[in-house]
């Protein structure tokens, strides 16, 4: 039986669905034939993989544009996570890491049998709070790996003294941080090793892909031997490497989509821009701030749904939105932590539970009309209205 409520949204959902599904993401698509022209290159030299001129030239160009000395692209983020655990050698030990992430940053933890020590959240920016990380440093902790959660940028500064203080290495999971400079910089220069994703719902995509950026040229050595088998030579193998390659199709699509990025950026900031202004004031919204000193990539548009204030839960507030075709994501739900093979003495963690039963991520792309941003705002403030009335 439905309640009232749900037959109001329904009344109202009749008149505003969106006639296909408006989905959180979709990808940066450059035109066809940019792609084809660069594959036809490919097929020319029958050449598809395995350090192909694309890879290489992909390489050098995201090497100058995100002004990084040293970059290795691969198959996908979370191999590449995987590849900087062994680059570095860790294994049967602890690692300080957050439980609001996706299940990757995690899991691969669990193929090195290392095991995940969960560190809270600061609440104002779903990154890793410093002030927890200390107190969880023990004889077996190995490393810390922190993410920049919606490309919001760590603490750096806080964690690389934490870091240094105790010789330990720190993988940034920089997988929603393309692009993105704190200070005038890259955020990619923080930290041992950053890792990027280039999955399909990301900023910049080769439709599955990623990379691994380091400052220092012997990690890089290995990070590149490491995701070729560890070969060195037509006779020798140097490491117990595994096969972690980009492809040329990959490097195809993302040197195309190269062109685009600013133009994307800047359609991202509009949308933000929209939902900020027609959300800033709605009672029980909490909006991710933007720091000063940080350029965005506005890859996600998280909105905290505090249900005493908006009138209704954000698990209500998703449902309802999907009466109007709005697909809306729980980034980050569940928390990792809650997962069997996470089975672990995890102390409280009151900010990333909040953080996961409250956040919701609204569409944001490239190709979203500002008139359907304006129209989601709206019809999250009637929702919010309605629930109150
Ligand atoms: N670390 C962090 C912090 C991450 O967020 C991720 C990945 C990783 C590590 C691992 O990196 P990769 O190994 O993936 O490179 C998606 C992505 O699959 C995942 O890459 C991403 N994070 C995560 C945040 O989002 P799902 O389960 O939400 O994907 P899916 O298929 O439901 O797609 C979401 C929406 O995107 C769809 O509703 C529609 C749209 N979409 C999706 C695809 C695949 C399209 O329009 N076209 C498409 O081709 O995980």
């Amino acid at each position: 039986m439905d309640t009232a409520f749900e037959q109001q949204v329904r009344n109202m959902a009749a008149a505003m669905r969106f006639p296909e599904p408006v989905y959180v993401t979709r990808p940066n698509l450059p035109p066809l034939d940019t792609v084809t022209g660069m594959l036809a290159a490919a097929w020319e030299r029958q050449w598809l993989t395995n350090d192909g001129a694309l890879h290489r030239q992909l390489e050098d160009e995201l090497v100058r544009l995100l002004e990084v000395p040293h970059l290795s692209l691969f198959c996908n983020g979370t191999i590449a996570l995987l590849t900087a655990l062994e680059a570095l050698s860790l294994e049967n030990g602890e690692v300080i890491t957050t439980a609001f992430t996706f299940p990757a940053t995690v899991n691969v933890l669990h193929w090195h049998r290392l095991r995940p020590v969960f560190c809270d959240i600061r609440p104002d920016t779903y990154n890793l709070d410093p002030a927890g990380i200390e107190a969880l440093i023990g004889p077996d902790t190995k490393a810390i790996l922190p993410v920049h959660v919606y490309g919001t940028p760590c603490d750096v500064n806080a964690i690389n003294d934490i870091a240094d203080k105790h010789g330990l290495p720190v993988i940034y999971d920089a997988a929603h941080a393309f692009g993105v400079r704190l200070r005038g910089e890259s955020v990619l220069g923080h930290g041992n090793l950053s890792m990027l994703s280039f999955h399909a719902t990301k900023v910049f995509t080769t439709a599955e892909g990623g990379a691994l950026v380091t400052q220092d040229p012997e990690l890089h050595r290995r990070t590149c031997l490491l995701k070729n088998f560890g070969i060195t030579g037509e006779e020798s193998v140097e490491a117990p490497g595994l096969n972690g390659k980009m492809n040329e199709m990959q490097a195809a699509l993302g040197l195309a989509q190269l062109a685009g990025l600013d133009a994307n950026t800047d359609k991202r900031r509009c949308l933000d821009g929209i939902y900020r202004r027609l959300l800033k004031e709605e009672p029980g919204l909490v909006l991710l701030d933007l720091p000063s000193d940080v350029e965005p990539n506005y890859a996600y548009f998280p909105v905290r749904v505090r249900e005493d204030a908006f009138g209704m839960s954000r698990n209500t507030l998703y449902n309802a939105l999907k009466a109007f075709n709005i697909q809306c994501r729980k980034y980050f739900h569940p928390l990792c932590s809650t997962n069997p093979w996470c089975r672990l003495e995890t102390g409280a963690l009151p900010h990333s539970e909040a953080a996961a039963s409250e956040v919701l991520c609204l569409p944001i792309y490239g190709t979203l009309p500002e008139s359907w941003a304006e129209t989601i705002g709206t019809i999250i403030r009637s929702l919010g209205a309605l629930a109150r009335a």
